[in-house]
């Protein structure tokens, strides 16, 4: 059986903070495997398909927008339970909920500045990470 496999991204936040870095060595230091990785200034039609979850809520249209407002750096992760173990590690969605310890808790910034920036992108299933994974690493 081959390990589990997620997408991650570094979103344009975390690239521009500098934040990087940091961020690939917690995955790293948890043990997961990083098996591809790139650099990319998203297209809107990309994002629209990577979040189509969510298209029609208020904040679909200001979240392609940040998305797409810069490079992320996208992270084709694997290891025992990836894709759950990943979200752990990166925490609540709102930085001011997260807790210390996760990445989000540790270097997210108060939400009520910017609702969408939030570091990191996790798939949330196998279903998306399959998914996720084909579109950013098409
Ligand atoms: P997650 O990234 O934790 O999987 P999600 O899939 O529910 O969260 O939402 C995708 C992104 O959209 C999230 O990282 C930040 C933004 N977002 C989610 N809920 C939001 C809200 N209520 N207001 C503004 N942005 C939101
Ligand atoms: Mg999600």
């Amino acid at each position: 059986m081959s390990a589990e496999e997620t997408l991650i991204l570094v979103k344009p936040d975390g690239v521009a903070r500098g934040l990087t870095g940091e961020i690939l060595r917690r995955i790293e230091a948890k043990g997961y495997t990083i098996n591809d990785l790139r650099m990319v200034t998203a297209s809107r039609e990309l994002l629209v398909a990577h979040y189509e979850e969510h298209e029609g809520k208020p904040f679909f249209e200001p979240l392609v927008e940040f998305m797409a407002s810069g490079p992320v750096v996208a992270v084709r992760a694997s290891g025992n339970r990836v894709i759950e173990g990943f979200r752990a590690l990166a925490g609540a969605t709102d930085p001011t909920a997260a807790a210390p310890g996760t990445i989000r808790g540790d270097l997210g910034r108060d939400w009520g500045l910017a609702v969408q920036q939030n570091l990191v992108h996790g798939s949330d299933s196998t279903l998306s990470a399959e998914r996720e994974l084909s579109l950013w690493f098409a």
